[in-house]
């Protein structure tokens, strides 16, 4: 059965694969599984019918015959568990990976997220200049945990796997908007693995194609 995932209409990054459905597009080309794309609009995702999948009113979704899932964590589970090439065979591996992909939600993306928030929400505060550098810190603090952790391997744990699939889209978040990640020359290099993977690419076209598509009215 074909999956349908949402995505927006018109992204607000412009197409740079920001938006979580990158990495869902990512999971699903990974292994090899088609899908459909239903595109919603910022209204339209506050309104009862997307509610109804999503509670937080949040891009992306994903169905599958009567299932229906919010958050890419569980997404990307969700795909990795029914469908060979993210998890290993390996049960302690499996588990591993799994861990891999909750640092990433939740250890690594929160100061990401945090620096974001912090430069488009409060730029014209007072105290903008000084809550930026411990925000930074804060990031940095994890990427040298991650820098000493990843070392001089491929992966973080293995072979590739649903968790530095994870990993990798939290960390193009920060690529995109800092300089931050070419302080840590094997996590940099870690990224653009992940960006030359031909599953990435199509997952990255995909969106563009969305974004280019909704700018030039084809
Ligand atoms: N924790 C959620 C975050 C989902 C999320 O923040 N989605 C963004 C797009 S990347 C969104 O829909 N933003 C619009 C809004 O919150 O109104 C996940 O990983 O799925």
């Amino acid at each position: 059965m074909t999956p349908t995932i949402t995505a927006f209409e018109r992204s607000p990054d412009r197409g740079q694969g920001l938006a979580r459905d990158t990495r869902v597009r990512w999971a699903l080309e990974e292994v090899g599984q088609p899908y459909d794309v239903r595109l919603v609009s910022f209204s339209e995702m506050k309104e009862p019918a997307h509610l109804a999948l999503h509670p937080f009113g949040q891009i992306p979704t994903y169905e599958e015959g009567d299932l229906a899932l919010f958050e890419t964590g569980a997404i990307v589970l969700h795909i990795a568990e029914r469908h060979a090439g993210l998890l290993s065979e390996d049960a302690n591996a499996r588990a591993r990976a799994i861990s891999w992909m909750f640092a990433a939600l939740n250890t690594v993306e929160p100061p990401i997220l945090d620096r974001e928030t912090t430069r488009l929400l409060e730029r014209d505060e007072a105290w903008y200049d000084q809550r930026m550098p411990g925000v930074e810190d804060r990031i940095r603090n994890r990427l040298g945990q991650l820098s000493a952790r990843l070392g001089d391997s491929d992966w973080l744990d293995g072979a590739f796997s649903a968790g530095d699939l994870m990993m990798v889209a939290v960390l193009l978040r920060l690529k995109a908007s800092s300089g931050m990640l070419d302080e840590y020359p094997n996590i940099s290099a870690y990224v653009a693995r992940g960006e030359a993977r031909p599953a990435y690419k199509r997952a990255f076209d995909a969106q563009l194609a969305v974004f280019t598509a909704a700018s030039t009215g084809s």
